[in-house]
């Protein structure tokens, strides 16, 4: 069995990467199990801050360590709120959110906006790497579906013509940002398997 921490505070990410890691045979593991740990997200990029994340977790725990720091850039919004989404009108939750984005979205020619995932490994004080996703979709007119969270209720997947609140769990990890991100760190993890087989 492989042993991999995921590093986040935020419950929802540990969901996906269990519905992802687990069938494939590694043993997740979760912050609940280590000592609080306080972690500033300095970075100005995504990866800069998953890197950040995974370090501060790594230094505590025997086995590598991934984190992710992901977002939503809205084209017309100047890729707003980005880096910055789990903070973005702090104090109020998605349902308030999510409307206070389409309010702003309203009347827009450009509707595109993407979600980005990037995903640090880190194996050691020096060994670290980062693997990027996007998927690319629309801010919807209304929100829509209860599955997901954040702001999948307001994402629109221009494939499946529905919000990714409204995808099953494996319909999203197919084609999100995280999945994707995650399917490029399977790639490597199976490459250097191979090669210290
Ligand atoms: P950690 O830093 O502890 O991992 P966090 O939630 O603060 O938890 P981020 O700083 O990476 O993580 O912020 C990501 C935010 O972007 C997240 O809180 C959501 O608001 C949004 N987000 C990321 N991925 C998403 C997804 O798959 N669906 C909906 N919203 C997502």
């Amino acid at each position: 069995m492989k042993d991999i921490m995921i590093a986040t505070g935020n419950p929802n990410k540990v969901r996906e990467y269990r519905e992802m890691l687990e069938p494939l045979g590694y043993k997740v593991h979760d912050l609940s199990e280590i000592e609080h740990i306080e972690v500033e997200e300095t970075g100005d990029t995504f990866e800069a801050n998953a890197l950040i994340k995974a370090f501060s977790v790594n230094r505590s725990v025997n086995m590598m360590t991934i984190a992710d720091d992901s977002g939503l850039e809205i084209t017309c919004l100047n890729n707003e709120p980005g880096i910055h989404s789990a903070r973005y009108l702090a104090g109020h939750d998605y349902a308030y959110k999510n409307r206070v984005l389409i309010e702003r979205v309203r009347g827009a020619a450009d509707r595109s906006a993407r979600f980005v995932c990037a995903i640090a490994l880190v194996e050691g004080e020096k060994k670290a790497r980062t693997f990027v996703g996007v998927m690319e979709g629309e801010i919807a007119e209304e929100p829509r579906g209860n599955n997901g969270f954040g702001y999948d209720p307001i994402f629109l997947v221009p494939q499946y013509g529905m919000t990714s609140a409204q995808l099953t769990p494996e319909q999203k990890n197919s084609i999100s940002h995280r999945g994707q991100a995650t399917r490029a760190l399977l790639a490597y993890l199976n490459e250097k398997n191979e090669e210290t087989a």
